[in-house]
């Protein structure tokens, strides 16, 4: 990482690994969300059929998305663990069928190993850990398998995480802990380019913690690690708007994605890829 990528945020010029590429010289990039899920709090059961999942995921590609990142489980508040049997039966056709049609890198959404490893013989070149490596046979596959890892922020697990978040330094802890995580990671043989941080907004967090974080994004930019955010029609953006449908908040994620940009975010996940990349390339062109 150069001086003028520093100066960027997060590492700007061209990550290269064996099974992917993205290129980050112009800035921040947007990661396309395809959850093969019946229960995500936006897009349930819209793309639990493999043929709908793949053409919206070929969509999002085709509209610029520059990862696309596929879950097959919700881990909205509330939610409980989905096998690792059903997440494979959901999310693999869909890598597959995906991974043989673009060379767009695809993103697995999981924090189980088995479902990771299964992804990434399918075809899919990044893991995004909503758990940052809490299994360490996670940070070893990451490391063998040679791909980039999302390494994300929670208090709590899904089922519990909104019950009544606390924090004494909110940011201090989030970016501590992301950067033990990172160095673990680093450890078990990932290189840091490869390495991304994230706060996990929503994660264990109220709409005040989400602003916080969101406002200190610079801190996580200045740790030189790439940083991603997934602000996506989140509830903190309903609870200020006043809209309860999550896809009537397409201009609330706008104004936190276009913020992102502006403090060095790297990659920003989002729901509405055509949109956010408006979004992005304008903010881009501001910073
Ligand atoms: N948010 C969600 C899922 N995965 N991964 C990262 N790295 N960062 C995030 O903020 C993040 C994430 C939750 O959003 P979504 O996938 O839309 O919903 P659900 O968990 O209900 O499937």
């Amino acid at each position: 990482m150069t001086d003028q990528d520093s100066k960027r945020g997060g590492g700007s010029g061209v990550l290269i690994w064996p099974t992917g590429r993205l290129d980050f010289s112009a800035g921040c990039l947007v990661m396309g969300i395809l959850n093969v899920t019946p229960d995500s709090f936006s897009d349930g059961g819209q793309f639990l059929d493999a043929g709908r999942a793949v053409e919206h995921g070929l969509a999002m590609a085709s509209k610029g998305a520059a990862i696309v990142d596929v879950g097959a489980e919700s881990t909205r508040p509330g939610s409980s663990p989905v096998p690792s049997d059903e997440q494979i039966r959901r999310a693999i056709p869909v890598i597959k069928a995906m991974a043989g049609q673009v060379k767009t890198p695809i993103s697995i959404d999981t924090h189980d190993v088995q479902v990771a490893q299964a992804a990434l013989d399918a075809g899919a070149s990044m893991v995004n850990d909503i758990t940052a490596l809490a299994d360490d046979r996670m940070a070893r596959l990451a490391a063998k398998s040679q791909v980039p890892v999302v390494l994300m922020h929670m208090q709590g697990t899904p089922a519990t995480m909104q019950t009544k978040p606390t924090y004494g330094d909110l940011v201090g802890e989030v970016l501590a802990f992301l950067l033990e995580r990172a160095a673990k990671a680093q450890a078990a043989g990932i290189p840091k380019e490869r390495v991304f941080i994230d706060p996990g907004i929503g994660f264990g967090k109220t709409t005040e913690h989400n602003l916080a974080l969101l406002r200190d994004l610079n801190r996580f930019v200045a740790t030189g690690y790439r940083v991603l955010v997934g602000p996506s029609r989140k509830r903190f953006i309903g609870q200020i708007t006043g809209r309860d449908n999550p896809a009537d908040r397409v201009f609330g994620t706008a104004t936190v994605v276009a913020l992102c940009v502006a403090a060095g975010a790297s990659v920003v996940r989002v729901h509405d890829v055509a949109a956010m990349i408006d979004v992005v390339k304008v903010a881009r062109a501001i910073r």
